[in-house]
């Protein structure tokens, strides 16, 4: 191992050895998908969502649509990581301020473990899009903050330490629709309500040296503390004469200001190849929305949400990420 991540040991990570043969640098579960689109009572479809490790085991917060195409936040608990049991019944947050706690729709979410508690970041729908906040101790009681940013804004991913005395969030400002654009942001709070002093991380690429990245992209899981900088999952998107189709990457940002690239991926590290990433409610479609990590070997495995239909799981390391940008600069 040449690179290391900076964090906790997590022996019971789920995991899979790289197949013999396979030359990615991401290699997906065996048993995928791991999450059904009906697995609870109402659910159309549950996918783009964020676990993390709680109390030996896993806990999570599931995007699930429902039969009436409604969509919300679900927690769920898990022994291993793979076999989860998502609530039927969504979140009810409690909060200050009734304002806040009006519900129009919530979405995607992210959950980052920062001091002594879970925060949730997801997209709220406040008069449009806009990044949503909450923590919990326990995944049953959650509490709710304000909004971080005015609509319109997606993909509002925390780091889980605050950097140079600061909270930080990456943020992907949007529009109402489906937006046909979009870059990443850092924006810095001192108490995870007020946040400025925004700065430009990375955007799409033009012309057609990374396509699958020229009209949006999107962080994802929380970003992974290495020795060599931030490891950062993102999505990115191409528009096709179908649509948009939504793919893999990975960057690595400066550790003390992370809005400096140090490196980024001109190949994606996973698209949609398999049936269940191909067909579903949107086809072509793979988001991810967390990822949990082993200091001690490196491993991560990846959640990411399947043609917006069902969750897929796949597995990497922090050297084959690295070692991959490093091959295919951009
Ligand atoms: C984005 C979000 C994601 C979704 C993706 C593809 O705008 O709505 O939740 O996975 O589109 O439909």
């Amino acid at each position: 191992m040449t690179a290391k991540i900076i964090g906790q040991s997590l022996p019971n990570i789920p995991w899979q050895d790289k197949p013999e043969g396979c030359k990615d640098p991401v290699w997906r579960y065996s048993q995928n998908p791991i999450i059904q689109r009906n697995q609870t009572k109402r659910s159309n479809s549950i996918f783009n969502s964020a676990v993390v490790p709680f109390e030996g085991k896993f806990a999570g917060v599931f995007r699930c649509d429902s039969k009436s195409i409604s969509m919300d936040i679900f927690a769920g608990f898990s022994d291993d990581g793979i076999n989860w049991k998502i609530s039927d019944t969504p979140i009810q947050f409690e909060g200050a301020d009734e304002e806040i706690l009006k519900r129009e729709y919530r979405y995607d979410p992210r959950v980052c473990f920062i001091e002594d508690r879970y925060y949730i970041t997801w997209c709220n729908g406040y008069h449009g899009p806009t990044i949503g906040v909450a923590y919990t101790f326990d995944f049953k009681k959650f509490y709710q903050l304000e909004n971080a940013f005015l609509p319109y804004n997606r993909n509002g991913v925390l780091f889980p330490r605050k950097i140079k005395g600061k909270y930080a969030m990456l943020s992907r400002p949007s529009d109402t629709g489906h937006t046909p654009f979009g870059d990443i942001f850092y924006s810095q709070s001192p108490d995870m309500e007020y946040w400025g002093r925004h700065r430009y991380v990375m955007g799409t690429v033009k012309g057609d040296e990374s396509a699958w990245q020229s009209t949006k992209i999107g962080a994802g899981p929380i970003p992974i503390e290495t020795s060599e900088g931030w490891l950062l999952i993102y999505h990115g998107v191409i528009t096709t004469c179908n649509g948009f189709v939504y793919r893999m990457g990975c960057a690595l940002l400066d550790l003390d200001e992370p809005w400096k690239v140090k490196m980024r991926s001109k190949d994606y590290i996973l698209a949609p190849y398999e049936l269940y990433e191909c067909v579903g409610d949107v086809p072509n479609v793979v988001f991810p929305c967390a990822a949990l990590t082993d200091a001690d070997t490196g491993r991560i495995a990846i959640y990411y949400g399947c043609a917006d239909t069902v969750t897929g799981l796949a597995f990497t390391t922090v050297d084959e990420l690295i070692n991959h940008m490093k091959e295919n600069p951009l």
